[in-house]
């Protein structure tokens, strides 16, 4: 006679038997596959049809980054499910989130500085290829402002928090008396409670609204721009070749007499991947290359991020004579220790422009008398005509040169380093994530392996796991029987003890 040894207590049990004698545990798991027993298949299924539909947002801007952030999307979605890691993860779901981020909205941030009125604002408005910013004569741009490529044109305005007011109102300096004065014409008090610790305001506007929007918030007229921290502005209809990745920051003036303000200015050049100094060609003084010179002074770990672009170049007497002799004393002065190391990165790097000037020729079936006129006096300078030379004139205005530089040698390079950093970052978290997985053991890699699986290897797991399904749903079925043959069994065999006991009783009686 064979016998069947328990799995739980190696009891000795008689192959007659169906549970084990000793502690009553089922004798004939042969037929059943324990592992798919144990699994928890269902979930399995789940997790599979998940990966199979995970949304993936397309990375326009490299293939490889693309490939990365697919990859990483469907781990996020395995390990996001209940019981799969993230709730013991919190620091690799919080890199995983700023990962996709990173991919999804690579930031290249240029900012344009300088003192007031040097034409900032207009320079923008001629990379941008529309007036946006608030160009008037007098001081204008007072907050701080984002441009960036959005499928949708918004705003997006932050307010000052109180802490952050309160400590914006103890800098003021001693030369803020025209600060206060103008704060209490336009009776800033009133208004403060409105903005103050007010949450971001976000408003989906049309492309040609952006303009007057900005003026309430950013120019000085008004009194709601006190209380404006950052205004972001989205536009929808940047050229397709506009590198998605660049933000240009629109600032106001480094020289600020409220200090707080003008620290939140340095504080941007110091991220910033790239800088704008924008002084006037007319008149190069000592101030501007001292602000010239705080600007390295706050960009000390990169210097080539620095670029001076003279502006007004239209207005010097003979452009093109003066700006050659304008730029031989910049490239001297601007080379040495405390600013660029080489005299040909100075000369790479110190530009002109006549921002002004492009935008009237790009400008030129709308513009009105004036622009006309001062467009037509320019030309006069190279005796072109207009409308037929144009596009020379625009030529002359060095916009696109500055454009190039901002397409071809920052936005290039910054993919480069990105792409490094997106890299290494992408090593880390999958790295984290086996590291779990070898924590779930076989099920999570399974899934990990499945996660990068082609659709075809997705159809074949899943058939798979219908095979397994099914096999113990036959297994359900055997053990089902199983059951009801032992119940059959004990009822019979208590029916024939009940039976003699009953005979037993009855012969007593007797
Ligand atoms: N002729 C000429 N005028 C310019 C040029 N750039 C700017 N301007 C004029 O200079 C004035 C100031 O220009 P903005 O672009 O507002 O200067 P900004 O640096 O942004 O000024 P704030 O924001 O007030 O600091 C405006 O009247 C512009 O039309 C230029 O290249 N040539
Ligand atoms: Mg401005």
């Amino acid at each position: 006679m064979g016998k069947i040894i328990c799995g739980h207590c190696r009891f000795e049990n008689r192959d007659t038997r169906n549970f084990c004698e000793k502690c009553g545990t089922f004798l004939r798991t042969k037929n059943f596959d324990k592992t798919a027993y144990e699994l928890p298949e269902v979930k399995m299924m789940r997790v599979v049809e998940n990966l199979l539909h995970v949304p993936h947002e397309p990375i326009n801007w490299d293939k490889f980054i693309d490939a990365c952030s697919e990859k990483v999307e469907r781990l996020d979605s395995l390990f996001r499910i209940p019981g799969m890691g993230a709730e013991n993860n919190a620091a690799l779901v919080q890199d995983v989130k700023d990962f996709l981020n990173l991919c999804r909205n690579p930031e290249f941030q240029i900012a344009f500085v300088g003192t007031i009125k040097t034409g900032k604002s207009t320079l923008i408005n001629a990379l941008l290829g529309k007036n946006y910013a608030s160009m008037a004569v007098t001081p204008e741009t007072a907050a701080l402002t984002k441009f960036r490529a959005s499928p949708r044109d918004y705003v997006k305005i932050t307010f000052y928090t109180k802490s952050e007011w309160d400590k914006l109102w103890a800098s003021r300096t001693e030369g803020a008396s025209a600060f206060m004065r103008e704060y209490e014409e336009l009776q800033g008090d009133k208004h403060k409670d409105k903005w103050i610790n007010k949450p971001p305001l976000y408003k989906q506007i049309s492309n040609d609204d952006i303009e007057d929007e900005l003026k309430i918030w950013s120019s000085s007229k008004h009194a709601e721009h006190y209380f404006v921290k950052e205004i972001e502005v989205g536009i929808s209809t940047l050229g397709k070749d506009f590198p998605p990745q660049v933000v240009f920051v629109d600032t106001p003036g480094l020289s600020d007499p409220v200090a707080y303000r003008s620290e939140l200015t340095k504080e941007y050049i110091r991220r910033a991947n790239a800088v704008f100094v924008c002084i006037d060609a007319q008149k190069i003084q000592r101030e501007e290359i001292e602000t010239i010179s705080s600007v390295f002074a706050f960009s000390s770990d990169d210097k080539s991020k620095v670029h001076i672009i003279a502006t007004h170049w239209d207005v010097l007497n003979d452009p093109e004579t003066d700006w050659k002799e304008q730029k031989d004393y910049l490239v001297k002065r601007l080379t040495g220790k405390a600013f660029f190391e080489k005299r040909e990165h100075a000369a790479e790097n110190i530009m002109h422009s006549a921002a002004f000037i492009y935008n009237l020729c790009r400008d030129y079936d709308s513009l009105d008398k004036k622009g006309r006129i001062a467009l037509k006096r320019f030309a006069l300078n190279f005796e072109y005509d207009l409308p037929a030379d144009l596009h020379k004139l625009k030529e002359k205005t060095n916009v696109a040169a500055v454009m190039k530089v901002i397409r071809e040698k920052l936005a290039a390079n910054y993919k480069k380093l990105l792409s490094r950093e997106i890299q290494s970052k992408y090593r880390n978290i999958t790295y984290n994530f086996n590291r779990v997985a070898k924590e779930k053991k076989d099920l999570m890699s399974e899934l990990m392996a499945a996660s990068s699986s082609s659709q075809q290897e997705l159809d074949r797991k899943i058939s798979e796991q219908q095979t397994k399904r099914d096999e113990v749903k036959h297994s359900a079925e055997q053990l089902r029987e199983i059951i009801k043959q032992v119940k059959f069994k004990t009822r019979t065999r208590a029916d024939i003890i009940c039976g003699k006991l009953r005979l037993k009783l009855s012969e007593g009686k007797r």
